[in-house]
């Protein structure tokens, strides 16, 4: 028997009796958020959602006028929000879902509040911010929930709640703000196996303008090391007994995922996202020798330095690896060491740039000026340090405390961050790509390295003393400019796709295309088989009454308690060992 539910407004906080789950429900609409870039992780939550009848819209703002890169008010138009509040209204959701890295926050909050007060519905942010200072997003009067951790399994179980016409307050992993009363529920358990998840929403991004010329996909999810100015080391202890923290899916899942997409988009270029990537030589090993056969397209990837080696660097190179992504971060060994925790000699760093480029490919690193105690003359030493190098591209950042890390900790603690800054920081605002936000007696100097660096690289060696002398004056301002003009030529790869992108997204919120439901037909991708692992007999169709996915579950909701699934995979290769599902262990290189 079908029987339709009314939406969350005539229902919310009552609960059906268990026999509810039997019942056929009415998909919830589902409204998301994103602004400047593609959010894979947002794209997760999509197709968790679609995959389980439920419709989805998004809306995605350009972010012209401050992109975390550069910062121009006077842009702001351009993002046309009410064209953005139009389509909003016009897809009538059930829940708007806001994804929130801390320096989006502020913009983050204000569609969040616009959103809350044009639409009336219940509000949930995640992301980053959401993850480190969930007590202060929290007391924002437009947030009703607050997602703490991974968000695929605990926002389904939302909606999935909310179709149901049930009370969601004990969901896991979220935090629920209802009549005044908030329920701080404990982190649910992570999906310990990735290939389980449908492949991340592209199509409404792609109508949106946020890509174009590169497909972007995750390969695995967390990372072994513990960089201090990195949300890294603080999630490993708030998903602490909560499943496995480093997870890679299969080779066959993200291949077909590519494969997926190529059939429906035509990029040139694809980009994986894993700080896990190098660390698992025989991982990209087996996935270089079917990429090369079945996709052959140019791609980039990040590496730790120490897990860069010849067999690895000889595997991708054959596999058409374009660009590799390094972080030097510092150019003084005791600021690594000390301070980032980046335990690694100069030589190290050298040898392995020099590895990269001996294989053809090409290199990109960054590094990050003025943290808590640097010295002018260790920051120089960092620019030199990228020039010697010469790598195809470099990046450079102006240290920004993210909540959380340790290097805020640090900042605090040194004095370098104060309760105004701390407030600044809480409210997300400047980035690693604006102002220093410490009180360092050094900052003009480290704003304009950082400006200067990509620049830098690339100058002919006649005007490297022109550029050291800007430096020396602390000429931030024509550091900027020049950083900004140079974009062509200093970022060739990533300021194509940027421009193809801009272009893109003016156009789509230009247009105002109207809001088109996305609903998918329910186990779509099980009926193409495109989940090679999932375990016989389990489905996406009836999310529901599904045993195995009672599994999936989120602790604290399950019937019956299954114990926490964990496969760890140890590696040897070359001296360095990665067991996938612990902390990873120290290498003489460390
Ligand atoms: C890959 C990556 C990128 C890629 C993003 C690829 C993409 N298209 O998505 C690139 C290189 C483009 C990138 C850019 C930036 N990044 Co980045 N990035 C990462 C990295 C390495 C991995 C992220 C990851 O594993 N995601 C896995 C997915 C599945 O997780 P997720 O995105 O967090 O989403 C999940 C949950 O957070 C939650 N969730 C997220 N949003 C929402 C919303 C709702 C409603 C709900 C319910 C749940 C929810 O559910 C999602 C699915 O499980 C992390 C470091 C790390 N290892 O964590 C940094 C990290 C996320 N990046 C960071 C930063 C600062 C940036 C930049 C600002 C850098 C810069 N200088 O410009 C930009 C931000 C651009 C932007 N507008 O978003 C910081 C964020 C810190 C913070 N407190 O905000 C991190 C944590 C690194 C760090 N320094 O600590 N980044
Ligand atoms: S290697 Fe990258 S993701 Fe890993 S801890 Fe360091 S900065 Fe974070």
């Amino acid at each position: 028997m079908l029987v339709r539910l009314p939406r969350w407004r005539l229902f919310l906080g009552s609960t059906l009796d268990g026999e509810g789950d039997l019942l056929e429900t009415e998909p919830v609409r589902v409204l998301f958020w994103y602004r400047g870039i593609e959010s894979l992780g947002l794209g997760y939550l999509m197709s968790m959602l679609t995959e389980h009848g439920h419709e989805i819209d998004l809306i995605f703002e350009p972010g012209l006028d401050d992109n975390t890169v550069m910062n121009i008010p006077a842009l702001a138009r351009l993002n046309r929000p009410e064209a953005l509040v139009e389509r909003a209204k016009s897809f009538n959701p059930d829940l708007v879902c806001i994804g929130a890295p801390t320096n989006l926050w502020q913009h983050a909050s204000r569609i969040g509040e616009r959103l809350k007060n044009e639409l009336g519905v219940p509000v949930v942010v995640g992301g980053h911010h959401a993850q480190a200072l969930p007590e202060y997003v929290m007391n924002h009067w437009w947030v009703d929930v607050v997602c703490i951790g991974e968000g695929e399994l605990a926002l389904l179980e939302l909606v999935e709640r909310m179709a149901r016409g049930q009370s969601y307050t004990d969901v896991p992993t979220m935090w629920v703000k209802q009549d005044g009363v908030i329920h701080r529920n404990e982190i649910g358990m992570l999906e310990n196996d990735l290939d389980v998840l449908p492949f991340p929403e592209k199509q409404l991004w792609w109508e949106a303008g946020a890509f174009r010329d590169v497909l972007e996909v995750f390969t695995g999810r967390g990372c072994p090391f513990k960089c201090t100015f990195c949300n890294i080391h603080y999630q490993r202890e708030i998903f602490d007994g909560k499943g496995d923290f480093l997870r890679k899916r299969t080779v066959g899942n993200v291949i077909e995922e590519l494969k997926q997409n190529l059939r429906t988009y035509d990029p040139s270029f694809v980009s994986l996202h894993d700080d896990n990537f190098t660390t698992n030589v025989l991982w990209v090993e087996e996935f270089c020798e079917v990429y090369k056969d079945e996709i052959g397209l140019p791609w980039y990837c990040f590496g730790y330095p120490t897990t860069i080696k010849p067999r690895l660097m000889k595997a991708m190179a054959a596999a058409n690896c374009s660009m590799l992504f390094m972080g030097v971060d510092s150019g003084d060994p005791e600021v690594r060491k000390q301070l980032m925790e980046r335990p690694m000699t100069d030589d190290l760093i050298y040898e392995k740039a020099k590895l990269i480029h001996e294989h053809g490919i090409r290199s990109f690193v960054s590094t990050i000026y003025g943290i808590p105690g640097e010295t002018p003359k260790e920051m120089w030493k960092t620019l030199d340090m990228v020039d010697h190098i010469k790598p195809t591209q470099a990046s450079g950042n102006v240290f920004y405390p993210l909540p959380k890390t340790k290097l805020y900790d640090i900042s605090v603690e040194m004095g370098y961050l104060d309760e105004a800054g701390e407030e600044k920081v809480r409210r997300g605002e400047s980035s690693f790509h604006q102002h220093s936000i410490l009180n360092h007696p050094h900052k003009e100097l480290a704003e304009t390295l950082a400006k200067l660096t990509p620049v830098y690289v690339k100058a002919p060696t006649w005007a490297k003393p022109l550029l050291r002398k800007m430096v020396d004056r602390k000429m931030t301002r024509t550091a900027q400019l020049l950083y900004i003009v140079m974009i062509p030529v200093t970022f060739s790869t990533i300021g194509k796709e940027a421009v193809r992108i801009t272009l893109a997204s003016l156009k789509a919120v230009f247009t105002g295309k109207s809001a088109i439901p996305r609903r998918r037909r329910r186990g779509r991708q099980a009926a193409v088989g495109q989940m090679p692992r999932r375990p016989e007999g389990t489905t996406w169709q009836r999310p529901v009454a599904d045993d195995a996915r009672k599994e999936r579950i989120p602790e604290g909701l399950r019937t019956t308690q299954a114990a926490p699934h964990a496969h760890p995979h140890a590696h040897e290769d070359e001296g360095v060992e990665v067991v996938l599902a612990a902390p990873r262990r120290r290498t003489a290189e460390d």
